[in-house]
């Protein structure tokens, strides 16, 4: 089977380059709003597992499009010879500066690739388009124009009839909220223009939708490993004296909420390099996160199950077998109605940010004393965690790599709270059996990965 090959070109700045990054998943291609930010050709592979599915190559703009089109009408010749005509021209000016971006655009379809013409559909139609679609038409190659939506104006209709008259398939395509499947219609699009590539194609989409479960799945895994390390993580610091000041316990549970925002964040870093966004820029500062992420109580209440979810899911024979009970927590009137064993329950669950886990003050075997805190006691506290990591995954999980601005985790929406109460019941299960255990075991772990990934293919959260 032949790669099938595709250049990207059009008028400078509509969105060449945006393409090519989302479609070839690479982040490296540069895009910016400044017009001739491509000025060489580049060849982009999309590779999986060592295979070469489908190949694009960023292309410079048209630049003198009207130009170039004169010079091939003079030539003597039939129609024909109109391929042929487009080659003497870029043979016989392959050195001249004035004409290097068209060269450098035609020379890859000249060598049999197809062409993705692509236009800014936020922009209105002009002339100045038709002589590159007419250079294009010259070449012969198979073609499809993408219009691509920049700014917020609608200019597609007019689009759609200027481009029908040069190429067979019209499509609209946004670079930069593409998702999976849309770049996945737009590949099976791209058959339709050479029946070769037909079956490569078809191919490649089946190949990345394996390498995306194969991404969901290393994801899922990695935010079960979190969780559980999260949870029974313990922290210890020796004191020199044998009685605790509150500012030893003020420093160690700063330390421990620390290591735990700092475990976070590293899952976040490890699904980002999954889906190769290497190089995001992820908003959720330090401070931020210490004093409003994870341990905020309007986080809790966002991110977590609510009460009468935590009862229900049974979350309380957790609390009480998992030695997590928190009797020091007023508020049992809140849980009027419920049973004394579920309000314990339910009250544990609701304890805010200085109530995640105890500090206890022990003896060494050797002398001194060690304050020692952790782990965690609070039973939200891992659905807090899940929430939010399945939110960040479906950020990036759906992320263009055209898309370069930051990545803002700040909605915090309470996904997990619309899930059926027998997925939140096994979950707690193994969240249960978490607590339980001094050391990971790897199939608790395995357990809560495979617990995670469906909630993953569940698409928990389109909803919100
Ligand atoms: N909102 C939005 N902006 C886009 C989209 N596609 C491209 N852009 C923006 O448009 C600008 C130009 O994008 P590029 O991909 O660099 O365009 P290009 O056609 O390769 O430009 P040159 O290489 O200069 O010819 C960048 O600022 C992009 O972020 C899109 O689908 N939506
Ligand atoms: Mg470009």
């Amino acid at each position: 089977m032949t790669v099938p090959l595709f250049a990207i070109v059009g008028h400078p700045n509509k969105g060449k380059s945006s393409i090519v990054s989302t479609l070839a998943q690479d982040e490296s291609v540069a895009i910016s709003p400044i017009p001739g930010t491509t000025v060489d050709n580049r060849y982009y592979p999309m590779v999986v597992d060592g295979e070469t599915l489908y190949a694009l190559v960023d292309t410079p703009g048209f630049q003198r499009a009207r130009a170039v089109l004169e010079w091939m009408q003079k030539q003597p010749g039939s129609t024909v010879d109109r391929a042929n005509i487009v080659r003497m021209f870029v043979e016989e000016h392959h050195d001249d500066l004035r004409f290097a971006a068209e060269s450098s655009l035609l020379t890859p379809i000249l060598d049999g690739a197809g062409i993705l013409y692509v236009v800014d559909g936020s922009r209105p139609f002009g002339e100045e388009y038709e002589a590159e679609m007419e250079i294009l038409r010259w070449t012969g190659q198979p073609s499809l124009a993408l219009i691509n939506m920049i700014g917020d104006a609608d200019h597609s209709e007019e689009w759609h009839s200027a481009l029908g008259q040069y190429f067979r398939i019209v499509r609209i395509f946004d670079a930069m909220t593409a998702d999976f499947d849309k770049r996945a219609q737009l590949l099976l699009a791209f058959g339709q223009i050479r029946q070769e590539w037909r079956d490569s194609l078809e191919k490649a989409v089946r190949i990345l939708g394996e390498e995306q479960q194969r991404r969901r799945q290393l994801s899922a895994r990695i935010i079960a490993e979190t969780i559980s390390r999260m949870i029974s993580y313990t922290r210890q610091r020796n004191l020199g004296h044998d009685e605790a000041s509150s500012e030893d316990r003020d420093t160690l549970q700063k330390e421990y909420k620390r290591e735990l925002v700092s475990m976070e964040q590293q899952c976040r870093s490890d699904v980002e390099h999954i889906y190769d966004h290497k190089h995001l820029e992820r908003h959720e500062p330090l401070v931020e996160l210490l004093e409003h992420g994870l341990f905020a109580k309007q986080t809790w209440k966002l991110f977590g199950l609510t009460r009468q979810q935590l009862i229900a899911s049974g979350a309380l024979g957790g609390a009480a077998t998992g030695g997590v009970i928190d009797l020091a927590v007023g508020g049992a009137s809140l849980l009027l109605g419920a049973g004394i064993g579920a309000m314990v329950g339910g009250v544990s669950a609701w304890v805010t940010a200085d109530r995640i886990a105890d500090i206890k003050i022990m003896g060494l075997p050797l002398g001194g004393k060690q304050l020692s805190i952790g782990p965690m006691r609070n039973i939200n506290f891992p659905y807090v965690v899940l929430n939010r990591a399945l939110y960040h995954h479906r950020m990036v999980e759906d992320r263009s790599h055209a898309h370069r601005d930051p990545l803002i985790l700040t909605q915090t929406p309470g996904w997990l709270q619309t899930i059926d109460a027998d997925h939140r019941k096994r979950l707690e299960k193994t969240f249960v059996n978490l607590r339980r255990q001094d050391s990971l075991l790897p199939e608790l772990v395995d357990a809560l990965a495979e617990e995670i990934q469906k909630l993953m293919e569940l698409s928990v959260g389109e909803t919100t």
